[in-house]
């Protein structure tokens, strides 16, 4: 969606535009330079996660290699956290600094016209040898009004650019989504406060429902059937989800799209539950993070938040005809075995309910502090990681790797051993790509990363 964005933005701008998915189709280093050369661009941008960064340095490094004339553009969530250690290892010339819409425009013109960056926003550079960077925008409610920018509003930002991409060739497989599948963002950010989250925080802001049905309208005109979207929580107003919910329904979009949602428990009731399966909603996917109390008090998943009461929505969401995927991280904070037994326990309880009519799935993963996210300052602090560390060590699906910041009282590889016997007795129905992978990022379904089923996976493509 980053790249839609971004692309969309540029098209606005006049510019010519060509995206490469390295992810969807497998790319080595050489074939994804080789593709994003293809035309003899002016500019080469890469976005990515901190644990594929070290992707995105050697896909620089080439693309400065073969063509040392092109300018390279990093963003999205890692560069955005670490920018001058970004800047500092790698062979970039601009670093954009949270959302990139107006800065990647701004960037290209600078470059095409030889004039200096220092009115794009949001940006660090090195740039006719000399190093800057221009204001940022404000994405979180502690920043500093005065040394930070307002960011763009959303109904300004262009409709992701789809057009771009082989947008018929992306689906869900795993959960039986096999028809073309795309992402959206109906908001962004979030007000919740939990400690291990990246998103915490955040400054929430909104796009008129306007702006959403016409791009739904759009997503459903180009043969798309599913849409996930990202908000990170999509209940956070309550009001707003019911009146989105009716709209999709009277413009007749619920009739030629489904949806999947992230929501919060303490967000939902029967009324919402009801608007939500009405509107299209076929898979929820709400965070129970863990079954124990101190741990759940400990992380700040909200004052009401309960074992009792988590237990209660779940059920509640079981009497849909959806998939209810349940996500629980192991590692928080100074968290012993007993409390990760106790997580395993709880979502036993909440698995084994032979009356529901969802389809139920489990995610246990391991807890990573990700750069920006709260935990990350703890990790810092104790000294454990660094921002010029090797994030490749934050692969932690590998079976074998070392965790690289594990913040709790038990030995990584006791962890992970957590982590296998929690998939083995409490299982994950409803989720159905084999769980070996040579693959070493994924969606943390499963502790070996389904996606290197690639036989099945690409067979199931074709199909
Ligand atoms: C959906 C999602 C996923 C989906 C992706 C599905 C798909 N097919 O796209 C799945 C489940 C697969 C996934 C997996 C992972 N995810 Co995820 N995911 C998200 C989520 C919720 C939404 C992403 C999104 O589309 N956002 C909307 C777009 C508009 O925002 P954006 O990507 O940030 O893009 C903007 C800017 O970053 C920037 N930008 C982005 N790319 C580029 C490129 C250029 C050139 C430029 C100039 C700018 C730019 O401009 C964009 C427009 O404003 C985010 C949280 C969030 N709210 O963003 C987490 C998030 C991206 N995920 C995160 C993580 C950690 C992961 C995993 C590592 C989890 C794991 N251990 O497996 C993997 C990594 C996968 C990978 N290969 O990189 C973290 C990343 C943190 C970090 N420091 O890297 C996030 C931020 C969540 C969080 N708050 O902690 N994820
Ligand atoms: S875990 Fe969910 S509710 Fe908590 S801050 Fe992150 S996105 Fe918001």
């Amino acid at each position: 969606m980053g790249i839609a964005y971004i692309g969309a933005a540029l098209l606005r701008a006049g510019e010519d535009v060509i995206v490469t998915d390295a992810s969807l189709n497998d790319l080595s280093i050489d074939e994804t330079v080789e593709q994003a050369l293809r035309n003899d661009p002016h500019v080469v941008g890469v976005g990515f996660t901190t644990p594929i960064y070290h992707r995105a340095q050697e896909i620089a490094a080439e693309v400065k290699k073969r063509s040392p004339g092109t300018v390279v553009v990093f963003g999205g969530p890692h560069a955005s956290a670490l920018p001058e250690a970004t800047l500092r290892q790698s062979k970039v010339d601009f670093i954009t600094i949270g959302e990139g819409e107006e800065s990647m425009p701004g960037i290209v013109r600078a470059v095409r016209e030889k004039k200096d960056p220092c009115n794009v926003p949001s940006i660090m550079y090195r740039w006719n040898g000399h190093e800057g960077g221009t204001t940022v925008y404000r994405l979180r409610v502690i920043q500093d009004r005065a040394t930070t920018k307002k960011a763009p509003d959303l109904n300004d930002v262009p409709i992701p650019a789809r057009e771009l991409f082989d947008y018929l060739q992306y689906s869900d497989h795993a959960r039986g989504f096999v028809e073309p599948q795309t992402g959206a963002m109906f908001s962004r950010g979030c007000p919740g406060k939990c400690k291990f989250c990246g998103a915490a925080e955040t400054t929430v802001r909104w796009r008129n429902l306007d702006n959403v049905l016409q791009e739904m309208h759009q997503v459903a005109d180009m043969g798309i059937k599913n849409v996930f979207v990202m908000d990170d929580t999509y209940t956070v107003n309550r009001a707003r989800i019911l009146d989105l919910s009716r709209r999709l329904q009277e413009e007749g979009i619920s009739d030629r799209l489904t949806f999947q949602v992230q929501l919060r428990l303490d967000q939902i009731d029967p009324e919402v539950c009801d608007a939500l399966y009405a509107s299209g909603v076929r898979y929820v996917g709400p965070g129970i993070e863990s079954g124990n109390q101190a741990i759940i008090d400990a992380i700040g998943k909200g004052p009401k938040e309960s074992r009792q009461h988590m237990l209660e929505k779940v059920r509640m969401l079981q009497q849909y005809d959806w998939h209810v995927r349940c996500s629980y991280v192991l590692g928080m904070t100074d968290e012993t075995e007993q409390q990760m037994r106790d997580t395993i326990e709880f979502a036993k309880i909440l698995t084994d309910n032979p009356g529901m009519r969802a389809k139920h799935e489990n995610a246990f993963t391991i807890l990573v502090p990700y750069p920006d996210s709260p935990l990350w300052h703890v990790a810092k602090e104790r000294g454990i990681v660094t921002d010029d560390m090797d994030f490749k060590s934050f692969l932690y699906y590998e079976p074998f790797t070392k965790l690289s910041a594990n913040l709790s009282a038990v030995p990584t590889a006791r962890i992970q051993e957590l982590q296998l016997y929690a998939y083995e007795v409490v299982g994950n129905p409803a989720y159905s790509l084999d769980k070996t992978s040579d693959m070493s990022t994924g969606s943390g379904d499963a502790p070996f990363v389904p996606a290197a089923m690639r036989e099945e996976y690409n067979s199931a493509r074709q199909a």
